[in-house]
């Protein structure tokens, strides 16, 4: 495929040009190798669940066999593969949110991990119902880590929601039977009903699907959000560099890779150290240098203002620029491809978790009981290693774009405190957002997820969208892969907004000193969003699925995603996916996502691979939305105007 197909990312283009020219494999290549992909399973109608199969079965009704061994239709297979898809991706998510909760649980005045916002502590105290009175900080914490930690495998009762749930939003859930019970009860449910033998009716499974679901955001993610923000403190705004011209000649390159953010706050930590520094000036190197890809560059950019080399389109395009000390990484989103390609270069790919050993890779094990000591150990790898690299294979491309990170929802209402009218009721709330929404001043708000996928041009969509999304007065906010592809074509900027913006969203951003992008983090930190959505709501006395709201994941690839866009719907929002899931060899799959789930939760999935299209439809249905809000809003609230109560900006 011609270069420029791949990805309208210059500095990429000009990576897999070196990289064709060096006869080095990237992931484009091995796209290339697996020619057609398999029409079966890219439809979701091949079944491998038990060993009489596998059971490829017809997409086609009445065309072909019809039904695997057992008597599975294409309707069960591809709604049991589909559940399986969401309870993959809600336990990658819960897993991080457990680790961490683990980690709050060490936490202490003398150890390694401290509570760096005392205030959020108290805060999540106060919504698990624990009292603070008379408490030290460390026995709080410990108190709060417990309680989470106990609500992965709580044996009665339903899981302990947070504050931000509208009212109505959790009718809706009980009317569906879909208010989730202990986190990893619903994800072993979800193995149990899906294996031989069990749940052949596709409604059921979906449903299932859909409670397992919110574990992840509401649950494990959400987890995880709070208590890394406890630990690491909570992001503020802070100015950043992102894409691969953030690799620097004379400085030791390490690139931080994956997801679980308690490794790389300490190796942000040990790379200060002084005995690290002067090994590094010992080895010839200007200093040192830590750059993120994917979610771990999310989490130590926010908190930390580390650079972004990348999406998960360059994490091989980090190592081919041949300036790469170090590839470490956690959990989650790796190539085991790094292990072949590092060795065509002196980087060294250094695996620091028992949940990701990759053959070829250095397993440096990450211990969190010394978890100082063992990051410097890491990071000393990397540094002594900078002696290797040979400067004449070095092509580091010069592009970089700048932009703010850092929306934690806390962050946010203090931009909004900065345009709080006197009369307004008080400061410290979404308010003035939430008038914004209603006026009309700004049109809806979309949040742009996810990953990249060589099955589309690598964050065309990503980018068509938000620029589509800002020029018709709809805020955008982004996380993962999705918001490092907003950082690098400069849409974190706050000029962004003279550039990109309609009137309303620019006059916003200019008064609350935004950009029209908030860069709200990681995939977990999706949980800030659900917040986010879930307190508007709240204000404007209605159900989330009633506000001119969307998600969307235009380029996703992870089992992840597709737990999160099932969350994202059964919280009442669409989730317009644009790559097309593994569903479509059922009519009535496809069907139950992308039609009958709205009548049960008030969202539904859209299909839609030209993003272009997606926009229209997007803006189309933002404005279905809107005609209802102001009525209702005024309705609920008693009142005949909405001025009367505030004029908002
Ligand atoms: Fe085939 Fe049924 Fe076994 Fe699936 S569960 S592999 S459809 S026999
Ligand atoms: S990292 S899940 S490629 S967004 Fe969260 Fe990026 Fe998708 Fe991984």
């Amino acid at each position: 495929m011609d270069e420029n197909l791949r990805s309208v990312d210059l500095a990429a283009q000009e990576l897999f040009q070196k990289a064709s020219e060096d006869n080095i494999e990237t992931l484009w290549d091995r796209k290339a190798a697996l020619k057609t992909q398999c029409g079966f399973g890219e439809q979701g109608v091949c079944c491998r669940i038990c060993n009489m199969g596998p059971c490829r079965v017809s997409p086609v009704p009445g065309k072909g066999v019809q039904r695997g061994i057992c008597g599975a239709t294409a309707d069960v297979i591809a709604s049991r593969h589909f559940a399986r898809m969401v309870a993959g991706g809600a336990s990658a998510h819960s897993d991080h949110g457990r680790n961490i909760a683990h980690i709050l649980h060490m936490a202490g005045e003398n150890g390694n991990y401290k509570v760096r916002d005392e205030k959020k502590l108290l805060e999540v105290a106060g919504r698990w119902g624990i009292s603070t009175e008379g408490k030290s900080i460390d026995s709080l914490a410990h108190e709060v880590a417990e309680a989470a930690l106990n609500e992965f495998g709580k044996p009665f009762g339903s899981m302990t929601l947070p504050p931000s749930v509208p009212e109505q939003r959790k009718k809706v859930w009980e009317e569906n039977k879909i208010v989730p019970r202990a986190i990893d009860r619903e994800v072993v449910s979800i193995m149990h009903a899906t294996t031989m033998g069990c749940t052949a009716d596709a409604d059921s499974m979906i449903n299932l699907a859909m409670r397992t679901s919110m574990t992840d955001g509401w649950g494990g993610s959400y987890i995880g959000t709070e208590f890394s923000d406890i630990l690491f403190g909570t992001p503020v705004p802070r100015e950043i560099e992102a894409n691969l011209g953030v690799i620097q000649k004379n400085m030791v390159n390490i690139v931080l890779h994956g997801h679980e953010p308690s490794l790389s706050e300490m190796v942000v930590l040990a790379s200060e150290d002084p005995e690290i520094k002067t090994l590094a000036t010992k080895a010839g190197a200007e200093g040192i240098n830590l750059v993120g890809i994917c979610c771990t560059g999310n989490e130590v950019t926010m908190r930390h203002g580390v650079k972004i080399a990348g999406n998960f389109h360059q994490q091989e395009l980090a190592v081919l620029t041949g300036a790469i000390e170090a590839v470490i990484v956690d959990v989650q989103c790796i190539f085991p491809a790094l292990a072949n390609l590092t060795r065509c270069f002196h980087t060294k790919f250094i695996t620091t978790s028992p949940l990701a050993k990759i053959t070829g890779a250095t397993h440096i094990e990450f211990n969190e009981e010394h978890a100082y000591e063992s990051a410097k150990s890491i990071i000393r790898e990397a540094v002594e290693n900078f002696k290797n690299r040979k400067q004449d294979r070095v092509q580091i491309p010069q592009y970089k774009s700048q932009g703010t990170v850092g929306y934690s929802n806390r962050a946010i209402i203090g931009q909004l405190d900065r345009v709080v009218n006197s009369y307004t009721d008080k400061p410290g709330t979404f308010k003035p957002l939430a008038d914004c929404l209603v006026s009309g001043v700004l049109r809806g708000a979309v949040g742009v997820v996810g990953c990249n996928n060589p099955k589309v041009k690598s964050d065309y969509g990503h980018l068509e969208i938000i620029k589509r999304m800002i020029a018709n007065d709809v805020i955008v906010v982004v996380t993962g892969c999705a918001a490092q592809a907003a950082a690098k074509a400069g849409l974190l900027s706050k000029d962004a907004a003279t550039k990109y913006c309609g009137e309303g969203l620019r006059k916003v951003c200019e008064l609350a000193d935004i950009p029209p992008v908030l860069h709200m983090g990681s995939c977990v930190d999706i949980s800030r969003i659900l917040e986010l959505v879930g307190e508007v709501a709240k204000i404007l006395h209605l159900d989330m699925s009633e506000l001119p709201v969307i998600g969307a994941a235009p380029e996703w690839m992870s089992e992840k995603a597709v737990a999160i866009g099932t969350y994202v719907v059964s919280s009442g929002l669409d989730a317009f996916l644009g790559v097309v899931p593994p569903v479509t060899g059922s009519l009535e799959v496809t069907d139950i996502l992308t039609n009958r789930i709205e009548n049960w939760v008030g969202g539904k999935f859209y299909f839609e691979t030209d993003p272009v299209v997606a926009a229209e439809k997007m803006l189309a249905r933002i404005e279905e939305k809107r005609a209802k809000v102001e009525e209702i809003a005024l309705q609920r609230m008693n009142i005949t105007k909405y001025d009367d109560l505030s004029p908002g900006f």
